[in-house]
């Protein structure tokens, strides 16, 4: 384990005297209490408890005291100057301070290279000779003085607070201020799913406002509908199967598509000699920091590092050059389905930026330009449908400007999507026309009818997990994921409302009402466990954002209906149970249809037309894309960036790292879609005659 090798580096560097056991791992106080005996955890009152909280602005504090003590929240963020602190979400263990569930404590200081959470230790503490910690892992603790510990905090940046809790203890006898026993807490963290303790726990809906707090509303999105779980490793998530069947149904659906075109599958391996990938530097050039390398195998430095691949031209396109001899080879049509890694610096975001990612990336060779370019925009409008038909997100297809396309290409276009809540545009996908470029390095050269040599034009294409993000970003709610039809894992949950002895009777009538509608071919789930209450099961699907809920109770079993309850706008209707199989089959398309048609208004009234600089930034403080008259030249684009940026700067405003957005706002596209140019309209930055409309927008 390499950051408790750096823990310990740092501590024996500092001169701090350590000692470590080994222990089963514990995930509460309460499991160091059950180790402290065999381990020689001595004394008890070196015992600690760490509490990682957030605060309601969102600050971080990771706080120790005595492992015994009782600690009231309202009075410990007071302390802490911090109000309302709760408990922060296992997505801050992994991404800021880096360590599993459990194994919180001040040593993980270390990991917080970008100073993101504050500690603090009680004053109580403070006299002690010997303190356990976890080193980064719950499974060992290790000791350290209270005065060493402080020593290391300040040496890795992270000067502790100390608190003094000495005057609150008359207080804390009196009813109003009990404190809870903080440990009780830890434990409900740790345990994860339980029975009654944890009904109310998650009972209650996502705290953060998609319009306030748009960051942790997210984060509590995708974590609380179970589509993802964090992982130790900056930048990579674990894709439940809640979002990775989502990611199925848009494989299904592409890759049937592709084959109808020609495309064939096919897996290149993922690993890349040095060699091979800087065959082609010019196009690598701007991308090598991203690049990750496997330079060991166990503990022996490999002779030859070897890349993992951030995408495969370099590849696959050595195998082109052998398998393209003639114009009977062509055109050659491959596709796989893969992940890449692009160890990338900026904040990550799950799906929308992650270090590694699925996607598929298509590469094709063609005998004419035309072939190869009326490919590009097939594809196109395939992407284009996965994200309007499929997951109901409108987006712009259009051509990037030479300053944004993939400079080792011809040209490059591009589905355009934007996401309301953030102001922010992102891109889809892409289709590239790469031209002859690559075929010239890479020497992939073929015989036409007439025997003479030529180079083929080539396409690349590509779609990422990114659209889960996308889809995420736009439709889900302050109640949770909202998810379309479509692509929705299950369609319609049922519920049985049960009452004492109604349950087997409710319980296998619903269960027919399952089966009829899994025939007609609806995926459906019903949810009978006894140990929830049907409350609690609205608030749970509603979080995964099923599209239907049917309530079943005695009363509607008499009168031979159902409740039906739309997640969209949570309206509500009586189905009498004869016609419940067609009903849901077009309410289904129906709220598929108005998902669309809803995120399609407001990306209108989110695209606003800018004929002069001077309307430009307010249309972006607005939280809209501009769609400008434009003269196309690469400085006046640069110049409208900068520009931007230096008036949203100026304005006293600072660029928001936490998102990883800047102020800088760019060119999307030059939409497909081209409104009316007059002749000798002026572009909107430099006066020029406009050549074309451009759409701009800050960005992801
Ligand atoms: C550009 C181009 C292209 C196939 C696609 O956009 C669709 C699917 N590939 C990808 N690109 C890189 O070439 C690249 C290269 C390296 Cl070494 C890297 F670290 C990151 C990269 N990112 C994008």
């Amino acid at each position: 384990m390499e950051k408790q090798e750096m823990l310990f580096a740092k501590l024996k560097e500092l001169g701090i005297p350590t000692v470590t056991k080994e222990h089963k791992q514990c995930f509460t106080a309460e499991d160091v209490e059950s180790v402290a005996e065999e381990c020689g955890l001595q004394p008890a009152s070196g015992r600690c408890k760490n509490m990682f909280l957030k605060s309601k602005k969102g600050d971080l504090f990771c706080f120790t005291t005595q492992s015994a003590s009782k600690i009231d929240m309202k009075l410990l963020s007071k302390k802490l100057g911090a109000p309302e602190c709760r408990f922060a979400g296992d997505e801050y263990l992994a991404s800021v301070l880096q360590v599993i569930k459990g194994s919180v404590t001040p040593f993980a200081a270390i990991n917080d290279t970008e100073n993101k959470c504050t500690f603090a230790i009680d004053k109580d503490l403070m006299k002690e000779q010997t303190l356990w910690l976890h080193p980064l892992h719950n499974d060992k603790s290790t000791s350290i003085s209270a005065d060493n510990l402080v020593k290391f905090l300040e040496a890795v940046g992270h000067p502790p607070k100390i608190l003094d809790f000495s005057d609150a203890e008359a207080s804390s006898s009196d009813a109003a201020a009990k404190p809870k026993q903080a440990g009780g807490a830890d434990k409900k963290a740790a345990k994860g799913e339980g029975q009654k303790d944890v009904q109310k726990e998650t009972l209650l809906s996502i705290t953060a406002k998609k319009e306030e707090d748009f960051a942790n509303w997210y984060s509590e999105v995708i974590t609380r509908s179970d589509m993802i779980d964090y992982y130790d490793i900056s930048g990579c998530y674990i894709l439940k199967p809640w979002s990775f069947s989502i990611w199925e149904q848009i494989q299904t659906f592409l890759d049937g598509e592709i084959k109808k075109l020609g495309v064939q599958g096919c897996y290149f391996p993922m690993f890349v000699s040095q060699k091979a990938l800087e065959a082609e530097k010019d196009h690598i050039e701007g991308f090598s920091p991203e690049v990750a390398w496997v330079t060991k195998s166990g503990q022996s430095e490999l002779e030859n590092p070897i890349a993992v691949r951030p995408t495969s031209e370099t590849i696959m396109y050595p195998a082109f050059a052998k398998w393209i001899r003639s114009h009977r080879d062509l055109p050659l049509k491959l596709n796989q389905w893969c992940n890449v890694v692009r160890w990338e610096f900026k904040n990550p975001t799950p799906f929308i930026r992650t270090r590694e990612f699925l996607w598929q990336e298509g590469h094709t060779a063609h005998s004419s330009l035309e072939s190869a370019a009326t490919e590009v925009l097939d594809i196109l409008d395939l992407y284009r449908r996965v994200y309007e038909e499929l997951l109901a997100v409108p987006v712009v297809k259009g051509k990037k400007t030479e300053t944004e396309k993939f400079a080792g290409g011809f040209y490059t276009t591009t589905v355009e999507a934007f996401i309301p809540a953030t102001a922010r545009g992102i891109q889809g996908a892409t289709s590239h026309n790469l031209g002859q470029n690559f075929g010239k390095m890479f020497k992939i050269e073929y015989e036409d009818e007439k025997g003479s040599k030529q180079i083929p034009w080539q396409n690349s294409w590509g779609m990422t997990t990114r659209t889960i993000g996308v889809m995420v970003m736009i439709h889900a709610d302050n109640q949770g994921l909202v998810l379309p039809p479509r692509v929705a894992p299950v369609q319609v949950i049922v519920i049985p409302v049960v009452y004492k002895d109604s349950a087997a009777e409710l319980n296998s009538k619903a269960e027919e009402l399952v089966e009829s509608l899994r025939a007609a071919g609806i995926r459906v789930d019903i949810d009978t466990r006894s140990n929830y209450t049907a409350g609690w099961k609205y608030n749970h699907w509603e979080q995964k954002g099923v599209p239907i809920r049917l309530e079943l109770g005695p009363k509607d079993l008499e009168k031979k209906q159902v409740r039906m309850v739309r997640r969209l706008d949570n309206s509500k209707e009586d189905v009498p149970l004869s016609v419940i199989v067609p009903k849901l089959k077009l309410e289904l398309e129906l709220i598929q249809h108005k998902m669309l048609q809803r995120a399609k208004d407001e990306h209108s009234t989110r695209t606003r037309t800018v004929m002069k600089w001077e309307e430009f930034v307010p249309a972006l403080d607005a939280g809209c894309m501009a769609l400008t008259p434009f003269c196309d030249e690469a400085e006046w684009e640069e110049t409208a960036k900068k520009r931007s940026k230096e008036e949203k700067l100026s304005a006293g405003e600072t660029e928001d790292e936490r998102t990883a957005v800047s102020a800088a706002a760019k060119t999307l596209c030059i939409p497909f879609d081209q409104p009316d140019l007059p002749a000798g309209t002026p572009c909107f930055i430099s006066g020029k005659p406009a050549k074309c409309w451009v759409l701009w927008g800050r960005t992801y």
